[in-house]
């Protein structure tokens, strides 16, 4: 048995996770010395860019023992931009430690992460860190945690000392009547046993008994326990590290059995060959093990562990455990080993930005290609996109801040100098009625022998693309089917806008083919019996028509936006909002300063962040993040290319043409 625990540490930028990892790395005894972020000298921002920004772009994985329970922790980045970096790991979590700024306090991405973690149910302490900083604050921190997080949480220690090196915490003890009185009423609102026992005699419900039902609850995700402390003088860790191995459940999995794992991670060794991190939930991988992705066998080379921070070679990784695997060439993030633990994950809003990604130097096209292939292998989402007709790429994006680093990662890593064309909205087509086509089989102008028809009807917001037979499985080999049903999302990746097609339904109206046919001499004759190709050829053109019948509507994609200004600006602030399309409510004051709360396309947002300190003075702030798609007013913006569909309309008329003609 294997006593692991996968920990997540997560916040809003610059709220000191890679601190508090290096933090709790020292606290264990993994190194003797503490690096800084500021001098770019931690183990988990290891990479240039970051060392150089001071900012974590990547997740790391890094490991400690306490007691006999060996924590590999995942150091995540905090900007909004690198936010599916946390996605991909958030499915391989067991808990989560949710850093709070004591200074910043609760920003817009960290409700956006507890928000995500509540969803999922990972059990999560609360770390406000900083607390040594000037401006560090306590009841404030706290009331918002409980108005904007949860309000099932519990301050676990006294702060003394609070906003200078001096800061200290003492854990609470069960001798603390006001913790235990606290602790209480909040347990006894998801246990009645607890509460019967209370309302009898407050002294009959011993601590321990409450400390492991502390434990049951923070491992049920129904309380948050709130530790106070200091990434950088180590003021409050020794009450956090004890929190996390004695109230986050441990993994206790059966290292026997079918091996299941998740791919949360691919990097490049040393040598440039393929690294893949895996986290295993039963069973063991062994190193000479076959595995299969994509049709492709590969055989398992190497397998590192993390054991005691270092990743180390072993011959095998197990159930709870975290592993590097080398040798599978084909392996993606977010592939599955053995049985898959649930669909794909997305628990964040996908980018709403791309941009075009041009060499400086034309002669390095052919790098920059297999520079962003290798790109998007650790980044999927970064979506690379080739434009045949124009012989472009383009690649999504979160923000300004991913461009910038993908420029840098670029020239240097890859020695390729990039230039971007102006970032531009990804918008949706949303389909409007509902629309059918049919094309029979030897009925012109159907090119091909299998006979398709197909309605599409639109589905509610957010229930994505699903594909339905409206036919008899038994009336056609099966094979023909998957064709179809393969193709379909295919086609829909491209409406008739060229924007990717959300929420519809399509249904298979009408199947046939024609089976094995030979001559008389016996043999079997192509031309004239279907293949699973005639069916995916003949798919895009009947899905089209369909589309275009039930008709498109674009939509952009919407943030919902929160900005603070001095009560003066906002006669100046109101007209730039307007420009960018932004629509606010009613300004509400507060003090000396304006709430203003709205939507704004997410055009907009990065314009509205780069003017806001000219119009404040300074002083506005802004949080934004992706809110819905809305119908685009005005002209409609057009994406549509020809490299999506492999037959476009015109290809489908000349060889209708030429079908005609022979
Ligand atoms: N005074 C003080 N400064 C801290 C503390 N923790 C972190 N810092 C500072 O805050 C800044 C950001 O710290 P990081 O550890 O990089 O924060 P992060 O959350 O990892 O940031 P990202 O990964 O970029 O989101 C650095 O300048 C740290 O030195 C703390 O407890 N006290
Ligand atoms: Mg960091």
């Amino acid at each position: 048995m294997n006593r692991t625990l996968n920990l997540g540490i997560l916040a809003h930028v610059d709220a000191g996770k890679t601190s508090l990892t290096e933090r709790l790395l020292h606290t264990a005894g993994v190194i003797d010395r503490i690096g800084s972020v500021d001098a770019g000298s931690t183990r988990t921002d290891s990479l240039a860019l970051e060392r150089q920004r001071g900012i974590t772009i990547k997740s790391a994985v890094v490991s400690f023992v306490v007691g006999d329970v060996t924590v590999n922790l995942i150091d995540t980045p905090g900007h909004p931009d690198f936010i599916a970096e946390v996605e991909r790991v958030l499915g391989v979590l067991d808990g989560a430690v949710l850093v709070v700024s004591a200074v910043e306090g609760v920003q817009a991405q960290t409700r956006v992460l507890m928000r995500t973690v509540a969803r999922l149910g990972i059990p999560t302490l609360l770390f406000v860190n900083k607390i040594d900083r000037r401006g560090a604050r306590h009841d404030d921190v706290l009331r918002a945690i409980a108005d904007k997080l949860t309000p099932a949480i519990l301050p676990m220690g006294a702060v003394t000392g609070l906003g200078s090196r001096a800061a200290a915490v003492t854990p609470f003890t069960g001798t603390d009547a006001p913790f235990t009185t606290g602790l209480v009423e909040l347990l006894a609102e998801r246990n009645d046993g607890l509460l019967a026992a209370y309302v009898d005699d407050e002294h009959v419900v011993a601590f321990p008994r409450l400390r492991a039902e502390l434990a049951a609850q923070t491992g049920r995700a129904q309380v948050n326990p709130v530790y106070f402390g200091s990434a950088i003088t180590g003021a409050g860790i020794d009450p956090l590290v004890a929190g996390i191995t004695e109230l986050l459940p441990v993994t206790e999995s059966d290292v026997d059995g079918p091996a299941s794992g998740t791919v949360f991670k691919v990097d490049r060794g040393r040598a440039g060959e393929k690294v893949a991190y895996v986290r295993m939930f039963a069973g063991t991988i062994r190193v000479r093990d076959r595995l299969t992705f994509r049709g492709v066998e590969d055989k398992v080379t190497a397998v590192s562990v993390f054991d005691n921070g270092e990743a180390v070679g072993r011959a095998a990784v197990s159930a709870g455990e975290i592993g590097l695997l080398w040798g599978l060439g084909e392996v993606r993030i977010g592939d599955a080993i053995g049985r898959p633990r649930g669909g794909a994950p997305a628990w964040f809003a996908p980018p709403t930005l791309e941009t075009v990604v041009a060499p400086v130097r034309p002669a390095d096209k052919g790098a920059l290609h297999v520079a962003l292939a290798q790109l998007a292998e650790q980044d999927p989402l970064i979506n690379l996109r080739q434009d045949e007709v124009r012989q472009e790429i383009s690649v999504s994006l979160y923000g300004e801040v991913q461009k910038e680093v993908i420029g840098a990662t670029l020239a240097d890593e890859y020695g390729v100098d990039v230039t971007f064309r102006e970032t531009t909205t990804i918008c949706v087509e949303r389909v409007v009625g509902t629309g059918a086509a049919v094309e029979l089989i030897g009925k012109e102008p159907n090119p091909f022998l299998a006979q398709v028809g197909l309605r599409v009807e639109p589905g509610p917001v957010g229930s994505g693309t699903r594909f339905r037979l409206g036919v008899e499985l038994g009336s056609m080999p099966y094979a023909f089917f998957r064709a179809v049903e393969e193709t379909v999302p295919e086609v829909l990746a491209q409406g008739l806008h060229g924007w990717q097609v959300v929420d519809c339904v399509v249904t298979m109206t009408h199947s046939g083919y024609y089976a094995r046919q030979s001559h008389s001499h016996g043999t079997f004759d192509k031309s004239m019996s279907s293949t699973a190709g005639d069916f995916r050829n003949l798919t895009p053109l009947v899905l089209v028509d369909a589309l275009r019948r039930a008709r498109t509507r674009v939509e952009e994609p919407m943030h919902r936006f929160r900005l603070e200004i001095p009560a003066d600006t906002l006669g100046a602030v109101l007209p730039a909002l307007a420009r960018l399309r932004a629509v606010p409510r009613a300004p509400r004051p507060r003090g000396a300063v304006y709430l203003l709360t709205g939507d704004v396309p997410a055009a907009g947002v990065h314009g509205l962040q780069r003017r806001l300190p000219a119009l404040t003075r300074g002083e506005g702030v802004l949080e934004s993040e992706f809110d819905h798609y809305q119908p685009v007013t005005g002209a409609v913006p057009s994406r549509a290319r020809t490299d999506h569909n492999p037959l476009d309309r015109r290809e489908y008329l000349l060889r209708v043409v030429r079908r005609v003609s022979t």
